[in-house]
C-alpha cells in the first residue's frame, strides 16, 4: 500500500483487522459521479459529464468488485463508450501490475507499470491502498471514482441520453428493498467470503463461515419459488452482486477461504441462477476463471507455494 504517495515494502494483501481478528475491508476514496450534465452527483466534485469515449475503467478479473463494473458496463451496452484495462492476475509485490499474463493489458493510457502510480499520479501524497476497479477520466487525467458500488450505480443512468442503454437495474418501485439486499449479500457474501478466508483466529474464521453458508441457504430458499432472478424476471443490481460471488466460489473460496461446507454446484437453485446469468449476452466475456484461479491462489499469506489446484473441473 501507499503511505504519503511512497510505496511500503512490507505490503500485504491481507487487509486491517479488528480485535477479534477479523478481516476489514478499507472505504474508497475518490467518490466523483459522472452525470448527463457534469454537476456534482451524491458524492465528491462535478465537472465529470457523461461523454462517450471520455471514460476508461481499470480492472482486474479475479476481483469480484471489478468484475461488477464490468458486468454493469455489459449490460447497459456500454462497451463501445468506456474502455477497460485489465491488469495482471497475480499481486506483485508492488500491487496490481499490468503486463503480459494471457488476457491482461498494458496501460496504453498512462504508461503505469502498477497501479498505485495512477494514485499518486493524481494524488502525490496519497496514503491507502490501491484498489481496482477505478473508473478513469481520460479528458481530465483523473480518478473519478474507486468505490465499484458508485461505479455499477452510474453506469445504470448517466449515459442515457447517449444512448440506448437497455433495461433498469434499479427500478425505483424496488430500489429501497435493492439496498437492502445489496448490503446483506455484501456483508455475508461478497465480503463474507473474505473475512472468512483472511480471518487471523478460528473464531471469526467460523462466524464468518456460518455466515456465509446462511447466506447461501437462505437465497437458495428464496429462488424456490422458480423466479428467474432475485426481485423476479428482471435482473437487478442485487444478482450482480450475487453472481460475482458465485462464479468464484467454487474455484476460488471454497478451496483457498476455506469456505468448504459444499459447492455452489450442490445447490441446485443456486447453480441454475449462476448459469442463467452467466449465459446473458455480454456476461461471459466478465467472467476469466483462469485469471480467478491465478489470483486468488497467489496470494501468498494464504498459500505460500503459489500452487494452483488443477481442479475442480469447470
Ligand atoms: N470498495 C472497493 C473495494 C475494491 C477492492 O477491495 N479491490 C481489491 C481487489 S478485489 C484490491 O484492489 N485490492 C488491492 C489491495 O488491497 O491493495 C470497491 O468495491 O470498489
Amino acid at each position: 500500500m501507499l503511505v504519503n504517495g511512497v510505496w511500503q515494502e512490507n505490503w500485504q494483501p491481507v487487509q486491517n483487522k479488528d480485535e477479534k481478528g477479523r478481516f476489514i475491508r478499507q472505504t474508497s476514496s475518490f467518490r466523483n459521479w459522472i452525470t448527463p450534465d457534469g454537476s456534482p452527483g451524491i458524492t465528491g466534485e462535478g465537472g465529470f459529464k457523461a461523454e462517450a469515449g471520455r471514460y476508461h475503467l481499470y480492472v482486474a478479473y479475479i476481483c469480484p468488485w471489478a468484475s461488477r463494473t464490468l458486468m454493469a458496463r455489459a449490460l447497459k451496452g456500454l462497451e463501445d463508450i468506456i474502455s477497460v484495462s485489465v491488469v495482471n492476475p497475480k499481486l506483485s509485490e508492488q500491487g496490481w501490475q499490468f503486463g503480459d499474463f494471457h488476457g491482461s493489458d498494458r496501460d496504453d493510457l498512462n504508461g503505469a507499470t502498477y497501479m498505485h502510480e495512477l494514485y499518486t499520479q493524481i494524488a502525490p501524497d496519497f496514503t491507502g491502498r490501491a484498489t481496482v476497479p477505478v473508473l478513469w477520466d481520460k479528458k481530465n487525467k483523473t480518478i473519478v471514482n474507486n468505490e465499484s458500488a458508485d461505479i455499477v450505480r452510474m453506469f445504470n443512468t448517466v449515459f442515457a441520453d447517449l444512448k440506448d442503454t437497455g433495461p433498469d437495474l434499479v427500478p425505483s418501485e424496488l430500489a429501497s428493498e435493492i439496498d437492502s439486499l445489496n448490503a446483506y449479500i455484501y456483508s455475508d457474501l461478497n465480503n463474507g467470503v473474505y473475512q472468512a478466508g483472511f480471518a487471523s483466529t478460528q473464531e471469526a474464521y467460523e462466524e464468518a463461515f456460518e455466515k456465509v453458508f446462511n447466506a447461501l441457504d437462505s437465497l437458495e430458499e428464496r429462488l424456490a419459488d422458480g423466479r428467474k432472478f432475485l426481485f423476479g424476471d428482471a435482473l437487478t443490481e442485487s444478482d450482480i452482486r450475487l453472481f460475482v460471488t458465485l462464479i468464484r466460489f467454487d474455484v476460488a473460496y471454497h478451496g483457498l477461504f476455506k469456505c468448504n461446507r459444499n459447492m455452489i454446484r450442490e445447490m441446485p437453485k443456486l447453480h441454475a441462477y449462476m448459469h442463467r446469468i452467466l449465459a446473458i449476452e455480454g456476461i461471459q466475456r466478465t467472467v476469466n476463471i483462469e485469471h480467478i484461479k491465478a489470483g486468488y491462489y497467489s496470494i501468498k499469506a494464504l498459500n505460500p507455494t503459489g500452487i494452483v489446484p488443477v481442479g475442480p473441473a469447470l
